[in-house]
């Protein structure tokens, strides 16, 4: 290629080539000529506004130079590439990230400084890049930071919302949804006008004979709809590796307005055309673990899937190879089964436009995707209806059936004595309407399955894909633990922490192998290590303190034990349970005389999340948090004993806040229910215990932290049927006597009109405790109370809280992502690993 272009021509550009800034006097010069000229602004009207985008130019010119190199390179090479689709990929904020990842850490804040701001100030500045719900759509933005520092080949792909998870408000005590209209100035992504793909929907299919006598289909006659490209850099921590995230946004094939149309005078309908074009990726649907079936996500989705795999499509077919190469050369995983319909795409465009056989085109297929299920629950597993998928999809709806009529006559051949099994293997339900599950497509069009914790993984196994499991042998289903970055989660949300551990282990190496923190655990009896850790963890109390003060005007006292529960709302995450839990405590804080409170370990109860805005149950929730809130932090016979305070709009950037600052972390879903969880994992790397029942990823952390450091309750997963039964069909059920008593004090009006709490309490007293309250209540209880006795021994808790974090090596989302390379990819990382010079 390089032959190519003549030795002069070769010769200017490479002199005038873009150059990366390295030193402070060039930082600086960057961020001034970027607020200078690209904002049109100057040393008299720059606020921090401004700082931060010519900070953020400044970055970002760095970023586009490795971004290019790498895909340059990669272009050459042309190894094995991995595309992760995930409909949620939860960013955060870009800027610190990107000044960690590459290494100028210290310049930009000298930098910063010399021109007049302060480091922490210009990067609150950002908006988060909100496109995701919580665990799954944060777990995709970990992953990605992972590939990149490992230097696999990988992009992501997803849809350029407009509007990212709502902002959450609270008035009077009740979430109000506010919309996140987050493109004004995004200096990280960049519109790719020339790269666009049409996609097609309803219309309907023609069969027909080509020359040669051969059958085949053709999909005709639908609506079009364009997607353009937007591409975001994914630096790497410590290597040149920048990878890249594909983001789509949708707009009407014809442009502006379709001019014939407008033309005619039908001005209205040329832009309603362009609007409905652009509703598709209008909005991210704001439901977490839940499936509501609705039309315009059905949309989304395979918008999103058409656009993806063309582009894959086109980028293998540029190498030339033949077919029976591409899963050779492409890796494409799912996260869940929101992009399932690239399993019948992907089957459309070999058979209907590359005229490969059945066979070929499925054993490509199923070599190609690895599906990723992230839970068991009934309620989250998708179901289209077959009449929608029939208007929208109809040459995909033969193709499922296609898919289906093979895959259960496999069934029937190897199984002939189990019929019974057909109706429950397949792809659709005989329901009405009928549906498609999704999850059945997944696992027949993949080669590898997997969960994402052990004890989710066996539950994969044993009950939603138990008849797979007998069909396709137990090697398709597998596990890969989670894992979080700890660029972000150690070093970025908690840097003294950080400097700390590298003080001792000689250097950052362990953000890039975390394992290394097996080696802090020789510095548990060290009295200089101990003093700093703790003065770390009560800064970062502090920091908390004062932020709790300033948005939610609730004053709270640094030295109290910290308890922190922050993540969606969720009747299975049951922050019902904790907040009956503060209750009890407030209850017996108030039945106790003064001699006993004197003796009370203070407490601050902090939640944080959103609940889904169709979620009545869960919004309930946080008005009951809410109230009892007011009620505890206004008592004077209380005082500093209990504070409850939830802080509002919990996001990303929040998160790298909160996550340092607690002393126990709460992950209290009922047992089998939590796939895996990642907060609990950020919470102990910070210096955290945690409460937790024996669910997801809590189970692997027990073994790692050992069982001194971790404070386990409740009932285990293999009794929650047994438990949900009794509840139905055993004798009338008696409610535990504090339990009973805090439903009391709810209904009494206490905590302001219990009207709105009565769905919470009746849940449990009338309709079958679906999750398990009142069974764990007396044990959560209890379990706190120990909490609080082992919270006095300040010394033995800075031991467990300093030997948890040398053990959470394991944690990192680089060693998931290794797995996943190794088992389900079979991925390598190219020969040439580039490194940033002078780092290691
Ligand atoms: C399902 C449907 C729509 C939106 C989100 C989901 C979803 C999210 N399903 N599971 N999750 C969470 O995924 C995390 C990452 O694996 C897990 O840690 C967490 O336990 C799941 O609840």
């Amino acid at each position: 290629v390089e032959a190519s272009v003549p030795e002069e021509q070769r010769e200017a550009w490479k002199k005038h080539s873009a150059k990366e800034f390295k030193t402070k006097d060039q930082f600086e010069a960057d961020v001034v000529r970027h607020i200078e000229t690209t904002l049109a602004r100057s040393l008299f009207n720059c606020d921090e506004a401004a700082a931060y985008a010519g900070t953020a130019l400044a970055l970002r010119d760095r970023l586009i130079i490795e971004w290019n190199r790498t895909q340059q390179q990669q272009t050459f090479a042309d190894p094995k590439r991995v595309y992760y689709l995930s409909l949620e990929f939860l960013m955060g904020r870009a800027l610190d990230n990107a000044i960690l990842n590459v290494g100028m850490k210290d310049v930009a804040k000298q930098g910063l400084e010399e021109l007049g701001f302060r480091m922490e100030d210009v990067i609150s500045q950002e908006r988060d890049a909100a496109l995701g719900n919580g665990g799954l759509g944060r777990l995709a933005a970990c992953f990605l930071d992972s590939l990149a520092t490992l230097n696999y080949p990988a992009w992501g792909y997803a849809l350029r919302y407009r509007y990212g998870i709502f902002r959450q408000e609270i008035v009077d005590g009740y979430q109000v949804e506010v919309p996140d209209y987050w493109l004004d100035f995004n200096p990280w992504e960049f519109p790719r006008h020339d790269v666009t793909v049409d996609v097609q929907f309803y219309g309907g299919v023609r069969k027909y004979t080509d020359d040669s006598g051969k059958q085949l289909s053709v999909w005709e006659n639908g609506e079009i709809v364009t997607a353009v490209a937007y591409d975001a850099p994914i630096p790497g921590y410590g290597t040149r590796t920048t990878n890249n995230l594909r983001l789509w946004s949708s707009k009407a094939s014809h442009g502006e307005f379709d001019f014939t149309k407008f033309n005619s005078g039908e001005y209205e309908a040329s832009v309603a055309d362009q609007q409905r074009a652009e509703t598709i990726s209008a909005v991210l649907y704001p439901n977490d673990s839940l499936d509501r079936g609705k039309e315009l996500r059905l949309k989304q989705q395979y918008f999103w899937c058409a656009a993806s795999l063309f582009d894959i499509v086109r980028r293998f077919k540029k190498s030339k190879k033949a077919w029976k190469e591409f899963a050779n050369q492409v890796a494409i995983q799912l996260n869940d089964t929101h992009p399932t319909l690239a399993i019948p795409e992907l089957m459309r465009i070999l058979l209907d436009q590359e005229g490969l056989e059945w066979d070929e085109a499925w054993s490509i297929t199923q070599a190609t995707f690895g599906y990723t299920n992230h839970t068991v629950m009934p309620e989250a597993l998708e179901k289209w209806s077959v009449p929608l998928v029939q208007h929208l999809l109809p040459r995909h709806l033969q193709i499922i059936y296609d898919i289906n009529f093979h895959f259960l006559q496999y069934v029937e051949r190897n199984f002939p004595k189990e019929r019974e099994m057909l109706s429950r293997v397949s792809i659709i339900e005989e329901s009405e309407p009928k549906r498609v599950r999704m999850a059945f497509l997944a696992v027949i069009g993949s080669h590898k399955v997997n969960g994402v914790a052990e004890l989710h993984s066996d539950l994969v196994r044993t009950t939603i894909f138990k008849d797979f499991v007998k069909i396709y042998g137990p090697d398709k289903f597998t596990n890969v633990t989670n894992g979080i970055t700890p660029r972000r989660w150690l070093h970025q949300a908690n840097p003294r922490l950080s400097a700390l551990i590298a003080s001792k282990l000689g250097g950052h190496e362990f953000l890039r192998d975390l394992n290394l923190l097996h080696k802090v655990e020789a510095y548990v009896d060290d009295e200089e290590f101990r003093k700093e850790f703790r003065a770390i963890k009560y800064a970062n109390k502090v920091r908390l303190a004062e932020y709790t003060k300033a948005v939610e005007g609730i004053t709270v006292n640094p030295s109290s034990l910290f308890d922190i529960q922050v993540k969606r709302i969720h009747e299975y995450k049951r922050q019902q349970l904790n907040i009956f839990g503060v209750i009890h405590r407030y209850l017996e804080l108030k039945s106790m005389s003064p001699e006993a409170r004197a003796k009370v370990q203070p407490r601050v109860s902090f939640f944080g999340g959103k609940a889904a805005p169709g979620y009545w149950m869960a919004k309930m929730v946080i008005h009951l948090i809410n109230q009892v809130g007011k009620v505890v932090n206004a008592d004077p016979d209380i005082g500093d004993l209990l504070k409850v305070v939830f802080l509002f709009d919990y996001n990303v950037s929040k998160a790298e806040i909160i996550t340092p600052a607690s002393d126990i972390s709460e992950h209290i879903s009922t047992a089998g229910t939590e796939a895996s969880g990642t907060s609990n994992m950020k919470f102990v790397l910070n210096g955290g215990l945690i409460i937790g029942t024996c669910d997801g990823a809590n189970i692997e952390i027990t073994r790692e932290v050992g069982e001194d450091n971790i404070f386990l309750f409740g009932n285990l997963a293999e009794d929650v049927e047994d438990l949900r039964h009794a509840h139905f069909y055993g004798d009338s059920f008696q409610l535990d006597p504090s339990l009973q008593r805090v439903f009391d004090t709810i209904r009494s009006g206490t905590f302001g009109d219990a009207g709105p709490f009565s769905g919470l309490v009746d849940s449990i007293v009338d309709h079958g405790d679906y999750y398990l309250v009142s069974d764990d209540f007396k044990s959560y209880v209890e379990t706190q109370g120990l909490i609080d006795e082992a919270y006095k021994d300040q010394e033995a808790w800075l031991t467990r809280t300093i030997t948890a974090v040398s053990r959470m090596g394991f944690f990192s989302s680089d060693r998931c992502i290794d797995e996943y390379a190794e088992m389900i990819c079979e991925l390598f990382p190219p020969l040439a690993v580039w490194r940033r010079e002078g780092w290691f």
